[in-house]
Formats: C-alpha cells, sequence, structure tokens
C-alpha cells in the first residue's frame, strides 16, 4: 500500500454516522476500498466528464452520480468504483483537488456504495453541507440555507 495511506488518520476525515458496524470495520473498510466519492462538484457536470477525467487514474467499474432526492437532478457529488486498490489510491492522490468545471473537486476514500446513498440527505433534497453555507452562487446554484438554519 502507498505509503501515503499507511496513516488511517490521513485516509478520510469523513465519518459516515450511516455506517452499518464499529468504527474498527468503517476503518477496515476505508483502508480496502476499491470505491471513491468526488465532493464539490458543479451541478452541471456530467457523467461523461467525470468518466473522462478519473479513468485517467484507471479503468472504472462504474459511477454513480449523488442526486438531490427530491428533484432528482444531481447536487454536487459522486461515487466511482475502480477494479483495484491501486487507481483507487491514485485518483485521490492526482485528482483531489483539481479543478472539473471550473471547481476544485474534493475526492475521498468511500467505504463501499450501496443503494440509497446516491441521495443527498439533506431537508432540502440535497446535500447537508449545502444547507450549512451562508454564501449563494447563482452560477452553481449551491448553498444559501446557512441562515435558515442558524434562526432554528
Ligand atoms: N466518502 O466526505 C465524504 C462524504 N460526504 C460529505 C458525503 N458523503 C461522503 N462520502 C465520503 N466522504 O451517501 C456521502 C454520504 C451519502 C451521500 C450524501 O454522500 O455518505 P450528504 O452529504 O447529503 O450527507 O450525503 P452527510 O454526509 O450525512 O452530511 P455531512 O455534511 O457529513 O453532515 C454530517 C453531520 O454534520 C450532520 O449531522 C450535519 O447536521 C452536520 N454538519 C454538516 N455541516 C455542518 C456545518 N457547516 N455546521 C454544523 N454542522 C454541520
Amino acid at each position: 500500500m502507498a505509503s501515503l495511506f499507511k496513516d488511517l488518520a490521513k485516509i478520510s476525515a469523513y465519518r459516515d454516522k450511516r455506517f452499518p458496524g464499529t468504527q474498527e470495520e468503517f476503518e477496515d473498510a476505508l483502508l480496502r476500498s476499491i470505491t471513491v466519492y468526488v465532493g464539490n462538484m458543479s451541478f452541471y457536470t456530467t457523467e461523461e466528464q467525470v468518466y473522462e477525467l478519473f479513468s485517467r487514474a484507471g479503468e472504472i467499474k462504474k459511477i454513480v452520480m449523488g442526486l438531490d432526492k427530491n428533484s432528482k437532478t444531481p447536487c454536487g457529488f459522486c461515487f466511482i468504483m475502480y477494479y483495484s486498490r491501486d487507481d483507487a489510491e491514485d485518483s485521490v492522490k492526482y485528482i483531489s483537488g483539481t479543478i472539473l468545471d471550473d471547481r476544485p473537486i474534493r475526492v475521498d476514500f468511500d467505504w463501499g456504495f450501496q443503494e440509497g446513498r446516491q441521495w443527498g440527505r439533506g431537508r432540502s433534497g440535497g446535500q447537508v453541507r449545502d444547507e450549512y453555507r451562508t454564501d449563494y452562487d447563482p452560477a452553481i446554484r449551491r448553498g444559501g440555507y446557512g441562515k435558515l438554519v442558524q434562526k432554528e
């Protein structure tokens, strides 16, 4: 395994509260995973664009676009399943932080895609963290619910 990913603390800052297991099982899944999560994507980025960029790290088995659970339209994230661990590691190492559709994307190891995980978990239907943003960018339709959340 590449040295960068020997240190569990460095592997991912994200903890999925809906993971059906212990912290140890979660960490083990991250260390073996061939699935990556991509965040901070434009709502207009297509699966074809994702395929073109991420296949530079290796052959892709499957892409699942993240969707707003109400509108069923892309809401800024996706999951990519590779065939090999090395390719998933290269994707995190080399593609995270690069610009896709004018946005710096974040590539994170994921514990593994399961049906249902493609939907935004926010109350609005999109991603939770977008609801906490206080800024709103009309060009990319992200954020803007922060003030509402603060009032509650
Ligand atoms: N591997 O970084 C990630 C990641 N994220 C951010 C989402 N997913 C990720 N997977 C990996 N790495 O399948 C996955 C989720 C799910 C799908 C959509 O994407 O596993 P979501 O983004 O809508 O919901 O998920 P998620 O992940 O549950 O939300 P988030 O942002 O981590 O929030 C978790 C908790 O923190 C919530 O209780 C929320 O109330 C709170 N929170 C989040 N942002 C803030 C904030 N700015 N201030 C205060 N509280 C906050």
